[in-house]
This record gives structure tokens, sequence and C-alpha cells, in this order.
């Protein structure tokens, strides 16, 4: 019965291995699962539009490869994503319709705008930075299709922070107004991306449940801090300054101190209020579509395809 079941669930999560998707799970642990992994996938899929704003402007035809590549490999991150979600018994097609009509969330930080080409800079070092401090620890996570899906998505991030961080580099060496630029962007990336990884714990309303059924191994403030002081050493590098005067090496914590970002803000932006939310579905949705022709021809194809009398 179910108590058996929940036993045997109970134990492999204990000794630290994978829950696969034929395997029981309680209900809520799918739920919660397909809830993050869905939040997940739609977060990449729109994060192609900030950057994808440049590709027509890149500074020379090697950033544009560079970038175009990187946009890429957020759809194949994306679809990737929707896959490992399929697992848990949901559609693709119900994954992509709950983030057009908004019971699905996506992350905040891509509702903020990209004004200049140094924002590629800064959402490269510092999103996708945020974005590998948060995702390597779910590489262990205990649903086998998602950790397994990080495994890849995480390699292939760590590229793309690392052109974010070349980008700045370049421009930190640059003229003066280069060297202003760089530290602009920087400047209006900083607190959203601190607050991608969420609300403080005292406020995080799924912390508790997905760490005790490891799919979370870190709290929200842990990743946050585990992020800034990795980007204090890397700033020091690039010459720029992180905008935060509270900054400061707490040798008794044997972290870095720092300045929180407005969490008032980042409800808002969650609640749809953010610079660019409107914009950001306008566009999808309008992609979606766009795109009815291709779905419909794909599935008109297959139809035939199994309709067809076998040699
Ligand atoms: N934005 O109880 P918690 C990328 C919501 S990286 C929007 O703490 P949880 C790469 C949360 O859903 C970005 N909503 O939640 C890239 C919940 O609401 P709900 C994507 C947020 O799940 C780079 C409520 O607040 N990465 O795409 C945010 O335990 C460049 C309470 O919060 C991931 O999704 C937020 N920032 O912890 C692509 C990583 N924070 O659902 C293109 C996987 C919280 O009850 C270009 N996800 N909320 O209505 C996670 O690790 C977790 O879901 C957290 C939130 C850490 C994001």
């Amino acid at each position: 019965g179910d108590n058996r079941l929940q036993g045997y669930f109970d134990a492999v999560i204990e000794a630290d291995q994978k829950i696969e998707p034929r395997d029981w799970m309680p209900e809520e642990y799918r739920r919660g699962l397909i809830r993050q992994i869905a939040q997940h996938a739609h977060s990449e899929i729109i994060g192609m539009q900030p950057e994808g704003n440049w590709i027509s402007r890149a500074p020379s035809l090697k950033r544009k490869a560079i970038l175009l590549a990187k946009v890429q490999d957020e759809a194949g991150h994306g679809l990737y994503l929707y896959a490992a979600a399929e697992t848990l018994g949901i559609s693709r097609e119900e994954l992509v319709g709950m983030l057009l009509n908004g019971r699905q969330k996506y992350s905040s930080i891509f509702n903020y705008p990209t004004l200049t080409w140094a924002d590629v800079g800064a959402v490269g070092w510092l999103v996708d930075g945020a974005a590998i401090v948060n995702q390597v620890p779910l590489c262990r996570c205990s649903y086998g299709p998602y950790a397994r899906a990080m495994i890849r998505i995480c390699k292939e991030e760590s590229f793309h922070q690392r052109q974010g961080y070349e980008i700045l580099y370049t421009l930190a060496q640059g003229t003066d107004s280069q060297k202003a630029m760089a530290q602009d962007a920087i400047n209006r990336w900083w607190y959203p991306s601190l607050a991608m990884f969420g609300p403080p714990d005292s406020d995080s309303t799924h912390s508790e449940r997905s760490m005790a059924w490891k799919i979370k191994r870190f709290s929200n403030d842990g990743l946050r801090q585990r992020f800034v002081d990795m980007c204090v050493q890397q700033a020091s590098v690039l010459g720029l300054e992180l905008p935060d005067p509270e900054l400061r090496w707490n040798a008794e914590r044997g972290h870095y101190d720092y300045t929180e970002p407005d969490y008032d803000e980042l409800m808002q932006v969650i609640k749809g209020n953010g610079p660019c939310n409107r914009q950001r579905m306008e566009h999808r949705r309008r992609a979606h579509e766009e795109g009815a022709w291709v779905r419909e021809a794909a599935a008109a194809y297959a139809a035939k395809r199994a309709a067809r009398v076998p040699e």
C-alpha cells in the first residue's frame, strides 16, 4: 500500500539516490517539481529576449556569432527542461499554456531592460553567474531527469558566464566612456541579480519542503551569500565596483557583509509590474501565435506518416 511506497521513497531520498519517472512519489513532490522545472524552462525561453535584443547590434561579427550561439543555447535549455517536466506527467502544451495565461512564472530578472551593449556583458557575468551558483547544487537534485539535465546546462552556463565577463573586461580596458558604460551596466544589474535567488529564507514558502526532499540543497540566502563572495574578487580583477557601500569582509562570519536587494521590488516584479513584464509576455504570445503553422504542419506530417501502410 501507500505506506510501503512512502517508506521506499523516503529511503531513496535518505540514501541520496535518485527518484525516476516511473517510481512512486508523493503528489506534493510531483507538483513541486513541475512548478520549479516549468518556471525554470519558461525562464530560459523568456530569457532569450533581453540578449536577443542585441544580436542585430553586436559590435563585431565575432561578438554577434558568440551571442547568437548563447541565445540558441538558452532555447535548447528551455526545451531540455520542458522534456524533464514532461516525465512528471504533464505535456509541453499545458506548460506553455500556463506560461501564457500567467499561472506559471518565470524569473524576475528577465523583466529588466538591456539598455547598452555592456548589459550583454553584465547579464553574462552576473545573471549567468547567479544561475550557475543556483544550478550547480541542482545537479544533485533527488529527481533524476532534472539532475541530469542540469549537468549539461551548467557546462554551457559557465561558457556563457565567461563570455559576459570577457565583454566587460574588454570594455573596462577601453576608453573612459566604455569603462563608464560597463560600470553603469553593473550598477543596474547587481541588485536584480541578487534578487534572482528568491525571497529571504524567512519568507521562502517552498524551501523547507524542497530541502527535506533534496530538490534544493541550499537555502536562498545561503546561495545568495555564495554569489556575493564569488563576485567581489571577480569585480576587482575587472577594476570595476559593485554598487554596494556596505560590502566588506566579515572575518568572524568568513563571508562578505552586503546590502540585501529590495524584496518589495522583487514581489512587484513577480506580480507583473516590472519594467518589461508586459513587453516580454506580448512578445512571447506573438511568437507562439506566429509559430502555430509550424506546430500544425509537424502534427499533420506525423499523422500522415503514422497512417502510411508499411511496404
Ligand atoms: N523570480 O519559496 P520560494 C536562467 C517565487 S536562470 C520569480 O523561495 P523556491 C539562465 C517562487 O516561484 C533563472 N519568482 O521558491 C539564463 C515562489 O512562487 P510560487 C531561472 C520567484 O522555488 C541566464 C515564491 O516566489 N532559474 O534562466 C523568484 O523554493 C541568462 C516563493 O519563493 C531557475 O528557475 C524569482 N527570482 O525558490 C537564461 C532555477 N524567486 O511558485 C537566459 C530553479 C522566488 O509559489 C539568460 N529554481 N520566486 O508561486 C530555483 O532554484 C527556485 O525555484 C528559486 C526559488 C530559487 C528560484
